[in-house]
């Protein structure tokens, strides 16, 4: 039975026209391929009856349509920056130059296959490029998923589904697990080390934002690397103003980083995972305040030093944040004790805001590229937060978050 028979008239005369283009443009020696629906349907795909799509370079788009009008097609309508139509009888023609994944090039091209189509024999998109595009040109108001669950069942053995998840689908998050205010002392043992044993399975790695002990003593220190030590995911801390107390904080340090602890005051480290490369830069901060209520650097030494205190630990994590961007992590955590925003102090009194955080680190992390901001000490504050410019903040203060550690997703910004 000829083909014919079993087509809808409208298909029929929609197939004439694209049989007719595919012709004229191998005659002319055009570089060219079937697109859309019919691509799809030509691979097995259910039927098409929306417009006929053909790819071909943007500059090859004069000759194309003068040799398709030599052969009796119209122009339809003016040149879209994507498109050009035709047209014959009353079936029209897309020649796209540009699809959502970007400009029809050679490659594209080469990754084609000549197919019959209703015979005559041309070049196709691949199923893997139609599958790409058709998800990609997925928007807010246009997310009919029919068409594309109908091509991807049909064509499926022929799609190369790791290149659709790399170029269509979001890439992976990488899990950061955070926790702060943890204020080990002897009489906290034995209560961390059972929730951290498996947290590789929930986490790439584990921050902690600072006062790791209670009144920072050197002992009080080796409770927390005791307990830590359970975590078989990376350890990165930053020391808080408890772990300052006892004036042993170097001790502090030199102790954890022995015990395999990164500990971060001023710097940064980076940590390949899955899926990417995580960097975190830390430092503990300091008080300050936030815009219009902050300390001012006037009057009395003991003001200045206060003031100056804080102001430097901003720069610090700057600076920290500026290092870490040269080893290109494809996400960026900054890690603090205390708050870089006012948004995750709501329910502490507001008197003691000051105290808790500064508005100075906060504009750090605004002009660095952060994806996330982690901080600690403000026990009473809230968990979300965001700085002025949209980053978010969490509050992992572990009185807030109530439990061993609160896991966030952090999807890498796609590389351009
Ligand atoms: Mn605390």
């Amino acid at each position: 039975m000829p083909r014919t028979d079993v087509l809808g008239e409208e298909l029929q005369r929609q197939l004439d026209v694209l049989k007719l283009v595919g012709a004229t443009l191998k005659a002319a020696e055009i570089p060219f391929a079937l697109a859309g629906g019919y691509a799809v349907w030509t691979r097995g795909g259910p039927e098409s009856t929306h417009d006929v799509d053909f790819v071909r370079p943007q500059e090859c788009v004069e000759d194309a349509v003068r040799n398709l009008v030599e052969n009796g097609m119209d122009r339809v309508g003016a040149p879209e920056d994507w498109l050009v139509k035709v047209g014959r009888d009353t079936v029209v023609v897309d020649l796209i130059h540009r699809l959502p994944t970007g400009p029809v090039d050679e490659e594209l091209l080469v990754r084609c296959t000549e197919l019959p189509v209703d015979s005559v024999t041309m070049p196709v998109m691949s199923a893997t490029d139609l599958l790409i595009s058709r998800m990609l040109a997925l928007s807010e108001h246009a997310c009919d998923l029919s068409p594309i669950l109908g091509a991807a069942r049909a064509l499926r053995e022929q799609v190369g589904w790791r290149l659709v998840r790399q170029e269509a689908t979001m890439p992976d998050p990488i899990r950061v697990a955070a926790v702060g205010d943890v204020h080990l002392a002897d009489d906290l043992r034995g209560r961390y080390a059972p929730l951290l044993t498996d947290i590789s399975e929930e986490a790439d790695a584990l921050l902690v934002a600072g006062d790791l002990t209670q009144h920072g003593t050197v002992e009080e220190a080796e409770a927390f690397a005791d307990e830590f030590d359970a975590a078989d995911v990376p350890v990165l801390v930053v020391l808080g103003n408890h772990d300052y107390h006892s004036g042993a904080e170097r001790g502090i340090a030199r102790l954890l980083e022995d015990r395999g602890v990164t500990v971060l005051e001023g710097t940064s480290a980076t940590i390949d995972t899955d899926a990417g490369r995580l960097g975190v830069a830390g430092i503990k901060g300091f008080c300050l305040g936030f815009v219009g209520r902050s300390a001012a650097d006037f009057g009395e030494p003991e003001m200045k030093a206060f003031t100056g205190h804080g102001i430097e630990t901003a720069s610090l994590l700057r600076r920290a944040l500026d290092d870490l961007a040269t080893d290109e992590p494809d996400v960026t955590v900054a890690l603090s004790h205390f708050s870089p925003v006012d948004d995750t102090l709501i329910g502490e009194p507001k008197e003691i805001w000051p105290f808790l955080g500064n508005y100075r680190l906060g504009e750090a992390i605004d002009e660095t590229g952060v994806d996330l901001a982690v901080h600690g000490h403000a026990h009473a504050g809230r968990e979300k937060g965001l700085t002025p410019a949209g980053v978010p903040v969490r509050n992992v203060a572990q009185p807030v978050i109530q439990s061993a550690f609160r896991v966030y997703d952090v999807v890498p910004r796609r590389s351009a």
